[in-house]
């Protein structure tokens, strides 16, 4: 346990993951939880950027970790552990604040595109987002971030305040890499494939919900759009509807394109959208049954939490110390 290298990544406590999260960060998470020391974290403190209902706030969060535990993450494994209980995190989220530059903040563009969003509520939480999530990341030492691509830029800015901080005091954090998937780091909309597949869309049919029911699923694939080829070829700029349902169709069977090209050649969208949604159905399928039965397990999930807090604390406060440590705080 000691001497595995440290994964921390997180999932925003901000409604029913979608199909991509699951591509583009959790599978990743299940998989590597063998062999790295594991910490993932439901990210509520950052949900706040933006308004929420209290209730669905707190009700998110249960689903992010049932989602997290129905699509694999062990508990026994991994530690699995709400953000805004381990103090820690918004404790040093502050002192970073005072390492990290408005200027390099004013160029992020997930800062960019939620203001824009969310015009009427452009608040300094959205702006300071990126260094309390170095904070969560710096907390744990952590040597590897798996995430989707578009958190690389916070990735970048991260390593940044490390090695800012490094320079000034002296050896403090570990500095960590992104692990951004070769393929499925950004699954496109269904219905809008120049935008990423985002839990927060308001286009029907767009986004395809791991608690989407098998009938759901195949309708959305089936009113996917595509283009009028009607040929499956991979060509992103051409054919970015077919191209993103290959993609995902080869991150489920674990093919590459080429052999899903082959094995679709002479053979229309029809086929094709059945097949895809199929693979989806099954991929999901064990998903769904365990998710259902821990949404009816709130005390079981509320138990998984506060240890997984409570352990997760315990690491985060040797880095605190060190940081009050050097930068003078007693
Ligand atoms: P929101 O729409 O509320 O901003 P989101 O769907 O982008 O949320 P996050 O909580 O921000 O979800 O992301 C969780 C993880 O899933 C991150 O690592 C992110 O990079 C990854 N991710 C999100 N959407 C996709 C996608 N379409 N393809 C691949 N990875 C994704
Ligand atoms: N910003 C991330 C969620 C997140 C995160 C983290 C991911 C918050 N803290 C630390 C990795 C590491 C997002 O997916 N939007």
């Amino acid at each position: 346990m000691e001497n595995k290298k440290v994964i921390l990544s997180g999932i925003q406590a901000t409604g029913n993951l979608t199909l991509g999260n699951y591509i583009g960060a959790l599978k990743n998470f299940v998989k590597m939880q063998d062999e790295y020391d594991c910490y993932y974290m439901i990210a509520n403190l950052h949900a706040l950027t933006v308004r929420r209902d209290p209730a669905e706030l707190k009700e998110n969060t249960l689903k992010v970790l049932a989602t997290y535990i129905a699509a694999g993450i062990d508990p026994e494994k991994s530690t699995i552990f709400v953000q805004s209980q381990v103090h820690e995190h918004a404790e040093l989220g502050w002192v970073l604040d005072c390492y990290t530059y408005m200027g390099e903040l004013s160029r992020m563009t997930q800062f960019k595109d939620k203001s824009e969003k969310h015009a009427d509520n452009i608040n300094a939480g959205l702006f300071t987002y990126p260094s309390l999530m170095a904070g969560d990341i710096l907390l744990y030492q952590a040597d590897v971030v798996p995430v989707g691509e578009d958190q690389k830029q916070h990735l970048e800015i991260t390593r940044d305040i490390a090695e800012r901080f490094n320079k000034l005091y002296g050896d403090t954090f570990k500095v960590p890499e992104p692990y951004i998937p070769k393929a499925g780091a950004r699954i496109m909309g269904l219905q809008d494939p120049a935008s990423k597949m985002s839990k927060s869309s308001t286009i029907p049919n767009d986004t395809i919900l791991l608690v989407d029911t098998p009938e759901e699923i195949m309708k959305k694939v089936k009113k996917a759009v595509t283009d009028s080829e009607g040929i499956v070829k991979y060509d992103v700029e051409n054919k970015p509807g077919v191209s993103n349902l290959m993609t995902i169709y080869s991150v489920i069977k674990n093919i590459s394109l080429d052999e899903v090209e082959k094995q679709f050649e002479g053979k229309g969208y029809g086929e094709f959208k059945t097949t895809v949604g199929e693979a989806i159905v099954k991929e999901l399928e064990p998903f769904h049954k365990k998710y259902n039965e821990l949404m009816n397990d709130k005390i079981y999930l509320e138990k998984i939490y506060t240890e997984g807090s409570r352990k997760a604390s315990e690491k985060a406060r040797k880095t605190l110390n060190l940081v009050y440590n050097k930068v003078g705080l007693v």
